[in-house]
């Protein structure tokens, strides 16, 4: 990961304009005095308002050069007698987005957050915020401190640390209740969502809304007025928005019931309530100790840990070579050849983007398919009342669909979703050669195919890339895009490009059978299918899954997939498998009754008339004992800690070869890939994260002692094996692109 880039020169003229401050109250604009830098925090007076301008790109986090700049300008401000007000603004497009997230869990450094918010409401001077942009975390605690607030219209302001594992430390969970009453309050906190300026004003987060984007200006503004106006220093620890105590506390009720029942087992939900209590309950001082002490536990907590490295990871998967060292190509119209599950979800994607989408289909009832499957999507949506059928058929004026390959003539990407068969595929691509333009970029949608032989079959192969939507393609977040030996870097750049347009979270893959996410899936739900055999049911193999922090298990997510489809790869590979390997056949035995999961209204489960969460069935329990006899296996017991041992392993073994072989470029790729193609719990940061949190040494160990019982399965990958040789992490090889 990279550090923080060096700190900018002041430059006001970046995002807050350097023209001449107007004011709305008809007074002449102040001549600027010479400026004093104390690092990222710069102080100038402006008539008698000292401006207090922090840049600390890219988003003026509060580092501890900023927290010290911060203090000696309020500092400064109280000294100087000229001063009447203090405005805070935030250079770049940014007010401050809250605390530097980097500096959690190293050597704290003095001054605290809480200290500065602490100096800025005792200032005897009245503090105005002038909010754009991010006034996110400590970055709003900042703004509570002041005494007024405005903000401008692209303003989003929130407490958006519960996402990191966290609640907020600087007084944002006493204050907040104060201004603005416990349930709104709460409501912010717990979701983490960021609320706009009108908003904002609304629930009197702000005292004032800016009407263009020139927050220092109309700041400026604001403050001379108040000091016209003599006004007061208000502080908002004395604020009375918790006066009504009984509907203060039926809120604190609501939200905890609220919070039992949604939280799935994470840690801060809960601290940021029983901060917020304090609030309701205590003295300020007292009130903010709590949260002090509060926010300590979250800190040393490993899920803060594991959501921090979430965040991180999740922006660094953007960084591959390519995006940094090509353009992307036009990205104005798309095309998708198929119209099943996979290529109307893609089209929705690609309407949803705002893009012209042209779906090809092979002939005008499958076309008519394509276009319904595509509608489906939308007639959902209304049924909810999330679209109005006017704004559907404005998106679906963007829809066109042909019969004929020549209508991708002119797009600028085309998308293929066709049946999984080396042999269509190419056939595809054969007339995706012959029609496309030049330069058009042309990606396939496989799930495990040789991109490279898909490549190797056109005249162009440069312009192929592997683009791997996960089903439901509109709504899942992950996209792989798989990187043939030929591709030129543009294309690599333009599906990261599409990512971003289409709101994904992309991850580089190499080529290989399962590239990233199905190539790791593979491993582990052997490893879950030996477990199976060996003794636990699948059932509670879904328990523990779930209990880790899994939204379902392996036996349920195949159930809802259909068991089909696994079903017709195992017959496909079942001449190349190894026949040493151990197979497990309890699969075969459930697809053979045609018991395909929910669509066939039994699986693993059964669904009896339709219903989406399924019951165990005796009958499988009974197919499985078969098969144990069948076997010769004498079942035993496995513990939850046992099973997800098991899962875990096979997970980051094949992880670590993943990452060996630069299928992924570095684990936190793998990391990524699980946390929104898979559903693992972002808590634990990922699957690589997660074997460092538990400790590499003890995952090869239990890797050796499962190889005892069957090595064909458990080989140590080479990578953990150095890792651990070197006393190094996987987090070490994060660093390296
Ligand atoms: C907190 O405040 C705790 C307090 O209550 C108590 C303390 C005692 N720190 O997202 P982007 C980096 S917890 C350090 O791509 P955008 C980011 O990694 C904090 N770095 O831009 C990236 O770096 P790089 C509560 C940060 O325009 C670069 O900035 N606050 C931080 O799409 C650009 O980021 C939050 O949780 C940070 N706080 O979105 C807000 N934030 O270029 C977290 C960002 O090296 N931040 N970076 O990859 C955000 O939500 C978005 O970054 C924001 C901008 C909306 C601000």
């Amino acid at each position: 990961m990279q550090g923080s880039p060096e700190p900018r020169p002041l430059d006001f003229a970046r995002g807050l304009p350097r023209k001449q401050e107007t004011s709305d109250t008809h007074m002449a604009t102040p001549t600027p005095r010479p400026s004093t830098s104390n690092g990222p925090v710069t102080f100038q007076r402006q008539g008698d308002v000292c401006v207090v301008t922090i840049d600390n790109p890219p988003v003026n986090a509060l580092g501890v050069d900023v927290r010290r700049g911060l203090a000696a300008a309020i500092d400064a401000a109280e000294a100087d007698s000229g001063a009447k007000a203090v405005l805070i603004v935030g250079a770049g497009r940014n007010f401050i987005a809250g605390a530097d997230i980097r500096e959690f869990g190293q050597a704290p450094q003095q001054p605290s957050l809480p200290e500065v918010c602490l100096k800025i409401e005792n200032c005897t001077k009245p503090v105005i915020a002038a909010i754009h942009g991010a006034a996110l975390g400590g970055g709003l605690e900042i703004a509570l401190s002041a005494h007024y607030r405005l903000a401008a219209p692209t303003a989003k302001l929130g407490l958006p640390e519960v996402a990191l594992g966290l609640l907020p430390g600087s007084g944002g969970t006493q204050r907040a209740p104060r201004l603005i009453g416990v349930k709104p309050a709460l409501e912010l906190m717990l979701s983490g969502r960021h609320a706009g300026a009108k908003e904002a004003l609304s629930l009197g987060l702000v005292d004032r809304l800016g009407t263009e984007a020139d927050a220092r200006a109309e700041g400026l503004a604001y403050a001379q007025e108040r000091v016209a106006a003599n006004a007061p220093v208000r502080r908002t620890r004395e604020a009375t928005g918790l006066a009504d105590k009984d509907a203060a506390r039926a809120a604190l009720d609501a939200a905890r019931a609220d919070t039992a029942k949604k939280s799935r087992g994470l840690f801060s939900p809960m601290k940021i309530i029983e901060a917020v209590e304090g609030a309701l309950t205590l003295p300020f001082d007292e009130g903010m100790a709590l949260e002090r002490q509060l926010f300590l536990q979250c800190i040393d907590s490993p899920q803060r840990a594991g959501l921090i490295h979430a965040f991180f990871a999740e922006r660094e998967v953007l960084k591959a070579p390519e995006t940094r060292s090509a353009t992307p190509r036009a990205l104005t119209s798309a095309g998708i050849v198929g119209g099943g599950t996979m290529g109307a979800g893609i089209a929705v994607a690609m309407l949803d983007a705002g893009l012209p989408v042209t779906m090809v289909e092979r002939d005008d009832t499958q076309l008519a398919r394509g276009r319904a499957n595509v509608e489906k999507v939308y007639d959902g949506l209304i049924a909810k009342g999330r679209m109005t059928p006017e704004a559907k058929a404005a998106v679906m004026a963007r829809f066109s669909g042909s019969t004929s390959y020549d209508a991708f003539a002119n797009v600028d990407i085309v998308v293929e979703a066709v049946f999984e068969e080396m042999g269509v595929k190419k056939a595809v691509f054969a007339e995706l050669d012959r029609v496309c333009k030049k330069g058009a970029v042309l990606a396939t949608n496989t799930s495990y195919l040789d991109i490279d032989e898909i490549a190797a079959s056109i005249s162009r192969p440069q312009d192929v890339v592997g683009l791997h939507f996960f089903s439901p393609a509109n709504i899942m977040k992950l996209l792989e895009i798989v990187v043939p030996a030929k591709v030129s870097a543009d294309v690599v750049a333009t599906g990261f490009e599409l990512a971003k347009k289409l709101k994904k979270v992309p991850v580089r893959a190499g080529v290989c059978d399962g590239f990233i996410g199905n190539r790791i899936l593979a491993v582990y739900r052997q490893a879950a299918d030996h477990m199976m055999e060996d003794g636990a049911s699948p059932y509670d193999i879904d328990a523990a899954v779930r209990n880790f922090g899994y939204p379902m298990g392996p036996f349920q997510v195949s159930d809802l997939a259909g068991g089909d489809i696994g079903w017709a790869t195992r017959k496909r590979k079942a001449a190349t498998r190894d026949p040493q390997a151990r197979y497990v056949q309890v699969a075969d035995r459930i697809c053979e009754r045609g018991w395909f999961g929910q669509k066939t209204q039994r699986g693993y489960y059964l669904y009896p008339e339709g219903a989406r969460t399924g019951v165990p069935d005796p009958e499988v329990l009974a197919i499985i004992d078969a098969e144990r006899v069948r076997a010769g296996i004498t079942p035993r017991t496995f513990t939850e800690e046992e099973i997800m041992r098991r899962y875990m392993a096979a997970m980051v073994n094949e992880g670590a070869n993943v990452v060996l072989q630069r299928i992924a470029l570095r684990p936190l790729d793998v990391d990524v890939t699980f946390l929104y193609g898979y559903g693992f719990p972002r808590h634990r940061g990922g699957p690589m994260k997660y074997a460092d949190t538990v400790g590499l040494p003890k995952v090869l160990a239990d890797i050796r002692e499962f190889a005892k019982e069957d090595p064909i399965f458990w080989k140590p990958s080479p990578l953990l094996v150095e890792l651990v040789e070197r006393g190094a992490d996987f987090a070490s090889l994060n660093q390296s692109e």
